[in-house]
């Protein structure tokens, strides 16, 4: 399989390239790709050392996937080219993922969906992908009426740029801004540009994907992102209003039986998800399960996950060998 990385020096592409050697992805020829000023690069790959090419290079060798983490101008212009070549794209920015002609998977949820036809396939955003995991068996069982989230989103989100702020303000060093804001000892409401309605596009985000990949325009969702200085992962603090009443034994059951998720709650033993915890694995991570003591047939609870393993990485590998899996590509 010749498999393109596009962003390959990236956070999320650099991850890419880890899951992809964990997994074993059967790999004949890795193509990582970049920008100019990063072309000529060497990558090491499974002991193997590759020269990071250019976009056009890269669509000429003709690549049977390629997965992308360039940001959404870059997907634009180029996952059309390199799947007019026969490459079968995955992409990570938000270019394609409510293109109504673009399919937008978490494989645990709807890859079942997916056909040879599929030359463009959206990889939904980290804080949408925990979530709707989490979500998707219980609206099965119980049909959501409405989701409310406020997440606590990992500096990593925003890229090297933010994690170097962080390090500096650690350090009481001046030095080129990711944020607004100082982001240490701080929490800032605000994640992404806001749009005309008074929400940020993350937040829009996880309102439209997640009526998409649950394929329901009717459950109603309000979000608040929130960036904060953490680095192992996104969590997320999640009320659920169902349509009918539910037991919590048989919430627990059906989380702890779903695949991607690990269940982590125990109030006696303070057991919990944590981003220190979650951070380099793939499982999303399922705690603080309590009825909502102020609204019948709700549920509050905790959703935590690396936001560049599951959120990002693992989600379009996971897909990449869904594909595969299924003679697909
Ligand atoms: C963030 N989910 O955390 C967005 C993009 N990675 O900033």
């Amino acid at each position: 399989m010749r498999v393109a990385v596009v962003g390959a020096t990236g956070m999320v592409g650099e991850v890419m390239l880890q899951v992809l050697a964990e997994r074993n992805f059967p790999i004949t020829e890795l193509i990582p790709v970049a920008s100019e000023r990063s072309i000529g690069k060497e990558i090491n790959f499974k002991n193997t050392s590759y020269k990071v090419v250019g976009l056009a290079q890269a669509v000429s060798l003709r690549p049977d996937i390629a997965l992308f983490s360039a940001g959404g101008t870059t997907s634009l212009e180029w996952a059309p080219k390199f799947a007019e070549a026969g490459t079968t794209v995955i992409d990570n920015s938000s270019a394609w993922r409510m293109d109504p002609t673009k399919k937008l998977i978490v494989p645990e949820i709807n890859a079942s969906l997916l056909t040879s036809d599929d030359k463009i396939i959206a990889n939904p955003n980290c804080s949408t992908i925990q979530m709707v995991l989490t979500l998707a068996p219980l609206h099965a069982q119980y049909t959501i009426k409405r989701v409310i989230v406020s997440t606590y989103q990992s500096i990593t989100g925003t890229g090297v740029k933010a994690v170097e702020q962080l390090e500096n303000e650690y350090a009481n060093i001046k030095g080129e801004m990711a944020y607004h804001y100082p982001i240490h000892r701080n929490a800032i409401p605000q994640c992404d540009v806001f749009e005309d309605n008074g929400y940020t596009k993350e937040e829009m985000k996880l309102v439209r994907e997640t009526q998409k990949i649950l394929n329901d325009r009717n459950i109603a969702v309000t979000a608040t992102a929130i960036r904060i200085p953490v680095v192992g992962g996104h969590s997320e603090s999640v009320n659920i209003e169902f349509t009918s009443d539910f037991k919590l034994d048989e919430v627990r059951s059906i989380l702890h039986n779903s695949p991607g998720i690990t269940l982590q709650d125990n109030p006696d033993t303070l057991t919990y998800p944590m981003p220190i915890y979650a951070q380099g694995k793939d499982d999303v991570f399922v705690g603080r399960l309590r009825r909502d003591e102020s609204q019948p047939n709700s549920l509050n609870m905790w959703i935590v996950a690396d936001n560049l393993r599951k959120g990002a990485a693992t989600n379009a590998v996971q897909i990449a060998e869904y594909l595969l899996n299924q003679s697909l590509v």
